[in-house]
This record gives structure tokens, C-alpha cells and sequence, in this order.
């Protein structure tokens, strides 16, 4: 089995490393579409860099998230690196929305074309990062008994690369199969004919249920909270968009970081005149509003998110863009109760992550699916048998996990970091994160974190999104190379200022009010306070530009070493 397993993260014993490595100026920990960029990009510097990856093979996220069904929710042609015109030219993608098999195919493909592959080293997950303010370097162990010395270190960690499995009662006693979405083995898993569950109703578990439904001869799905899903309408990539985006794909592409997500949502030809950009919902007849949802639900994807600017930012139209999709659910829902139970209510339209699905709702008219409300009755415990749910059990050979992540900071605080002093990462953010640009911590010097809490990342597509703090980054780097500086590090001031301009990005939003991975409200005792940038894309590069242009003004960039070392 390739997955990982549940209880699988190989922990650091605390018995001192076997082997130290030779020293480099660079780690890079990940290997997926953040990781393998920076070590095409920073190979180019001059650099000596070694990478880690806890996989056994690059992709990062798509390595992890095997799960049948699952493809990415970003048109295929845009969720593509732009650094190579040659790469872009080249790789053909299959499907409007690619699935995860075509996506880790390609991220292979890049580590193959551009032989990014031999300074990484694979299964070995960083287990701690400790920097000494004497030598300004870092020191990071690894779970394989390894330790290397670093000038730099760039955590492409991903942001929903830490997954979290809930603590129900009496998980370990359960006799069949418990596998996790985001760990879900290569080599498969038999479902054909058994009796499936699952507990997750979020991107994952609504884009593998349809899926597994086919083939299970049951398949309870445990839900605790419905969500807004908008149907994908997925489909070979449409002849007229791979026209229009090869005639220059690279301007295309660039063009991308132009824009608030780093990503250009068509309007569909058919779309109503009525239809103008820069509209309140509020502004629209009801005839209009709906015709001009009808178009954007039947053209699929997230265009219909685009279709007024007010849908997460004023309640009354995100009350009226609710209800539509509540009829839409209702609609495709044969069973009255069954729709009302699926009819997302405790969170605005689109302030948790939107789903995107192929005949998730309709999955529920199938003989062999049912639902279970644990809202209404929430499970008792997990037995041997399955999942007992008030006074009954029900029986599984199978039980899905699909719980999601402790999202943007998980993975950075899992990695037992220690700054200047010996201050721990996990202190320094125990109210929520604090960070410059979403890139550097104060007290934290030499190590950059790529599309962190605090940068726009996960509200954007996120292949540019990388690019875009990859490129800074090495920027960064050849400055100080350039200048014959070794340190630099976030003043706690402009740290702080950052933190104020991304609550204040956030404080007309219903984003705000939202039990959400993006507020931290997924993970207990997680603090809850807003954790992407959402300020946009194109501005938000803009001002990481300026800043670089300015001689990076808000970070102490220093020739030598700023402490002597202590006697
Ligand atoms: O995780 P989630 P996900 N008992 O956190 C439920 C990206 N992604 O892996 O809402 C019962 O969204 C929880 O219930 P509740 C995307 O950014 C992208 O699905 O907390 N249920 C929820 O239903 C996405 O947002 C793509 O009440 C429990 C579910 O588990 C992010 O990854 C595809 C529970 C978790 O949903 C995470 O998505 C897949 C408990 N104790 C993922 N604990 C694409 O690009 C948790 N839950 C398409």
C-alpha cells in the first residue's frame, strides 16, 4: 500500500539524527507543485539545495489525495505552471476539470523534463527546524534520522497537507477497512459490492460519494453539516476555450496573475444581455437573477460565482443566491426530506469552500445511498461493527474518513519549529498566525513560507499562486546574494500592519461568519480568526513587488551575523 496511513506519520523517537548531511545553502520541504518550482527556479541561482518530501514521489497534494473522483476545481488549462512556454506548448490536458491521476501525471512529467528530481529526498518527512542566531543557520532533523544544516529554508508545505481524522470514540476497535481521503492508497481500495461509509461531506467526500456509489453495494454518508455545491459539468476541454488559449498560451497564462484569483472565469456566449459585471444581486429583477443563474448553474464550474459582486459580502443577496440553490437541490432530490437534510442553511452561499460536483445531489436517489443527519442525531461511537449513530448501528465493511485538514497553519506547526531564542512557532501563533506577506514570520529569519495563512493562496488557483511567491522568494535570495547579506527577517511592526490589512481585507466579508477551514473553526481550540489574504491576487503581487523594488522595506536584511556567538 503507497497511501499513507492513519496512523501512519512516522514521528521523530527524540534519539539524536544518524546522519548528518552536508550542509546546503537552500531546503526546500515538499515536492509538490510549490516545492518542485523552487527547485527549478533556485537552481538557476547558483545555490546548493537539498529537498524533503514525506511521499514517496512528487505531486504534493495530488500525490496524497487518491480518492476516487477527485480532480482539481480549476479549469485544467489555467491550473498550469506558466515558467516554460515549451512546457505549456506541450502537455495536452484531457478534461475541462483534470483528475487527479492526469494532474500527478503532469506534476511527474515537470520533475521529469526539468530533472528536479535528484536533490530531493523522498519519504522523509522534516520533523523539526530550529535556527541558530549565532550562526544564522537552521538546523532540520527528519523522521529517517537525518539532520542538515541550512542557510535558507522554503516550507512549499502546502496548505491542506495536514490531515486531521476526528476523535470519535472507539475509531480503533472498528474491524473493517478505515482508509482517509487524503491518504488514500495508490494500489486502491476494494469497494466493489461492500458496504461503504463515509463521515465528510466537504470537497472530498462530495466529489468521491458519486463515485463510490457506483460500485458499492451501499454507501451511508454521514453528515454533519451540508454544503453549497455547484454542479461541475465536466467534459472534454472545449475546442473553442483550447483555441483560444493556444493561439498564446503564454500570454494566456500571464495574464492570469492579472487578475483577483489568479485565474480567468468565461463567461458563457449564451449568458443573457442583461448580464453587465460590477452588479449587486440586490440590482436584478427576480426574472433576470434567474435566468442569469440558470445560464451559469448549466454552464457548470465557478463562473456563477462571478455572476454578481455582492454574493459573500451582503446578506440579502447571499440569501437570495441560498434559495436558489436550495430549488436547485430540492429539484434534483426525488425525496422531500432527504433534499431538506442536503439544503445547506447554518453557512452563507460560498463563505465555505465551494464544492464543485458531478451528480452529487442526485446521488441520493439511488437505491443503495442513504444519509444520515448528525445534526440530528450525532454518532454515539464507532464499534467493531461500524458506526452507531443513537440506537442504531450501521454496519460497514468500509469507513471513509473525508474530514479535512488543519488547513494553511497545520503544516507549518506540525514541523516543531523554533526561531530566534528558541521561541517555538507553535507559542508565537497560538491566537492564529503572524506574519509578513503571508512569507516570513518576525523572529523566524531565513525561512519563507510559499501561499502561507496570510497570503491569498487557497482563494486563488494556486499553480500561479506558487509561481508568484517562488518568484519572490528567489528574487530574495539573489538580492541578498548579490549584496553579500545572509539574514533577513520580518520587523515585528510591518508584521503586525500586515495582520491589521488582512482583517481589514476581511471585515466586509460572510466569510466571517462561517464555521470554515479558511477561520479556523474546523480543527477544536484552533483560534478563529480569518487565515487567507483576501485582498486579491494581482494586487496583493503588485504590493510583494513594490516591496522588492523598495529594498524590501519591512524586513532587516543584514551582512553578517547579527549576535556574536555565545562563548
Ligand atoms: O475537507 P472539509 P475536504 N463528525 O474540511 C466533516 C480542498 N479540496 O477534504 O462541516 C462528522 O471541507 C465536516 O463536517 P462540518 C478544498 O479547498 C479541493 O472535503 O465540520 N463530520 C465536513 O463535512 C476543500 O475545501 C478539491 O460539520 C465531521 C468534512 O468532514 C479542502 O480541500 C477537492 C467530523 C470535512 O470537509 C478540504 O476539503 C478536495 C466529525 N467529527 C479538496 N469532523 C478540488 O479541487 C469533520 N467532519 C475539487
Amino acid at each position: 500500500m503507497e497511501g499513507r496511513e492513519i496512523t501512519d506519520i512516522k514521528r521523530s523517537d527524540g534519539d539524536t539524527p544518524q546522519e548528518t548531511l552536508p550542509a546546503t545553502d537552500v531546503v526546500i520541504i515538499g515536492a509538490g507543485f510549490g516545492g518542485l518550482y523552487a527547485h527549478q527556479r533556485l537552481r538557476q541561482l547558483g545555490l546548493t539545495l537539498q529537498g524533503f518530501e514525506a511521499a514517496p514521489g512528487v505531486g504534493g497534494t495530488w500525490y496524497w489525495n487518491a480518492y476516487p473522483g477527485a480532480r482539481c476545481d480549476v479549469e485544467s488549462l489555467d491550473y498550469c505552471y506558466s515558467f516554460s512556454d515549451e512546457l505549456l506548448e506541450e502537455w495536452e490536458w484531457s478534461e475541462r476539470f483534470a483528475t487527479q491521476p492526469e494532474i500527478l501525471r503532469y506534476a511527474n512529467h515537470v520533475a521529469d523534463r526539468f530533472d528536479l528530481r535528484h536533490d530531493i529526498a523522498f519519504d522523509t518527512r522534516i520533523t523539526s527546524c530550529t535556527f541558530d542566531d549565532a550562526t544564522n543557520r537552521w538546523t532540520l532533523e527528519t523522521d529517517t534520522g537525518k539532520c542538515i544544516s541550512a542557510r535558507f529554508v522554503i516550507a512549499a508545505t502546502g496548505c491542506l497537507s495536514a490531515p486531521i481524522l476526528p476523535d470519535i470514540d472507539g475509531i480503533e476497535s472498528f474491524a473493517g477497512t478505515i482508509v482517509q481521503t487524503s491518504a488514500w492508497p495508490h494500489d486502491g481500495v476494494e469497494l466493489a459490492g461492500k458496504r461503504v461509509g463515509i463521515i465528510g461531506t466537504g470537497s472530498s467526500g462530495i466529489q468521491t460519494i458519486p463515485v463510490i456509489a457506483q460500485s458499492a453495494a451501499h454507501l451511508t454518508v454521514f453528515q454533519r453539516t451540508p454544503n453549497f455545491s455547484l454542479p461541475a459539468r465536466n467534459g472534454p476541454v472545449s475546442p473553442e476555450k483550447l483555441a483560444r488559449v493556444k493561439a498564446d498560451y503564454p500570454a494566456y497564462a500571464r495574464s492570469n496573475k492579472l487578475t483577483p484569483a489568479a485565474y480567468q472565469v468565461s463567461v458563457p456566449s449564451d449568458l443573457p444581455e442583461i448580464w453587465s459585471p460590477g452588479r449587486s444581486a440586490l440590482d436584478a429583477s427576480d426574472e433576470e437573477r434567474s435566468a442569469i443563474w440558470d445560464t451559469l448553474w448549466n454552464a457548470g464550474g465557478t463562473g456563477f460565482t462571478y455572476s454578481y459582486t455582492d454574493l459573500t459580502t451582503n446578506a440579502d443577496s447571499n440569501q437570495l443566491v441560498a434559495e436558489y440553490v436550495h430549488g436547485k437541490i430540492r429539484d434534483i432530490v426525488d425525496d422531500p426530506e432527504t433534499a431538506e437534510k442536503l439544503c445547506p442553511k447554518t453557512n452563507p452561499f460560498g463563505t465555505k469552500r465551494l464544492c464543485l460536483d458531478s451528480d452529487y445531489f442526485a446521488t441520493f436517489n439511488r437505491p443503495n445511498v442513504s444519509l444520515v443527519d448528525l445534526r440530528a442525531t450525532p454518532i454515539t461511537r464507532i464499534t467493531a461493527d461500524g458506526v452507531e449513530v443513537g440506537e442504531t448501528v450501521h454496519s460497514l465493511d468500509v469507513l471513509i474518513f473525508a474530514t479535512g485538514f488543519d488547513a494553511m497553519t497545520g503544516p507549518l506547526l506540525r514541523m516543531n519549529v523554533k526561531g530566534v531564542g528558541g521561541t517555538s512557532l507553535n507559542e508565537e501563533w497560538a491566537d492564529g498566525p503572524h506574519n509578513y506577506l503571508g512569507l516570513m514570520v518576525a523572529g523566524f529569519p531565513n525561512l519563507f513560507s510559499v501561499t502561507g495563512p496570510g497570503s491569498p493562496s487557497v482563494l486563488t488557483n494556486m499553480i500561479p499562486s506558487v509561481e508568484q511567491h517562488i518568484d519572490w522568494i528567489a528574487d530574495c535570495l539573489e538580492h541578498l546574494v548579490a549584496h553579500g547579506l545572509e539574514r533577513i527577517e520580518a520587523t515585528p511592526t510591518a508584521q503586525e500592519e500586515w495582520g491589521e490589512e488582512v482583517r481589514r481585507a476581511a471585515s466586509h466579508s460572510l466569510f466571517l461568519k462561517a464555521d470554515s477551514w479558511y477561520m479556523g473553526a474546523n480543527v477544536p481550540g484552533k483560534p478563529r480568526v480569518i487565515l487567507p489574504y483576501m485582498g486579491g491576487f494581482s494586487n496583493y503581487a503588485e504590493r510583494c513587488e513594490e516591496i522588492a523594488r523598495g529594498g524590501y522595506p519591512g524586513f532587516t536584511l543584514s551582512a553578517a551575523l547579527v549576535h556574536e556567538p555565545s562563548a
